[in-house]
């Protein structure tokens, strides 16, 4: 098995045991909001290292769309647990709270969506990169329209 399957595999075991309440604590809502912004600029960084194969800037090499598309799919587990209550601001828009149903269905459209992009790079699909790369991308921009202050 590749390093970065190793890795996934494990995380989403730690992720899974870890995922209880003394994971969600921040010391201060300055300090979720950095670390949610944090998560969400290591995703989108990755995530445009895809999408540059995508759109036909770079080569496109299996080994590193599969690493890029494992850490995107880690990373889009880990934003959520920073937007608890009192966590308000940031780039966040109030609706992410007052609207808190229709943002937690929004955060896991994104998250299978990015399952299936990871699935696609790790079997090697080029095709299958492509459509599920725009996919997912139209999550990332859904949520932003609703949630995210411009
Ligand atoms: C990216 C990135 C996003 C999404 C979004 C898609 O590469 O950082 O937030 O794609 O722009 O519309």
């Amino acid at each position: 098995m590749k390093l970065h399957k190793l890795i996934l595999a494990g995380t989403a075991t730690a992720l899974a045991i870890g995922a209880g309440a003394a994971f969600a604590q921040f010391q201060s809502a300055e300090k979720a909001v950095d670390y949610r912004e944090s998560v969400f600029t290591v995703m989108g960084t990755h995530f445009g290292r895809i999408g540059a194969v995508v759109k036909g800037e770079q080569p496109y090499n299996k080994d590193e769309v599969a690493k890029n598309a494992a850490i995107v799919t880690m990373m889009s587990t880990l934003p959520w647990q920073a937007f608890g209550p009192g966590t308000e601001g940031g780039k966040a828009k109030p609706e992410v709270w007052s609207d808190n149903a229709k943002f937690k269905a929004a955060a896991e459209k994104m998250q299978l969506a990015v399952i299936d992009l990871n699935k696609a790079a790790q079997s090697g699909d080029l095709e299958g990169i492509k459509k599920s790369f725009g996919a997912a991308g139209s999550t990332c921009k859904g949520c932003h329209d609703d949630f995210k202050k411009k």
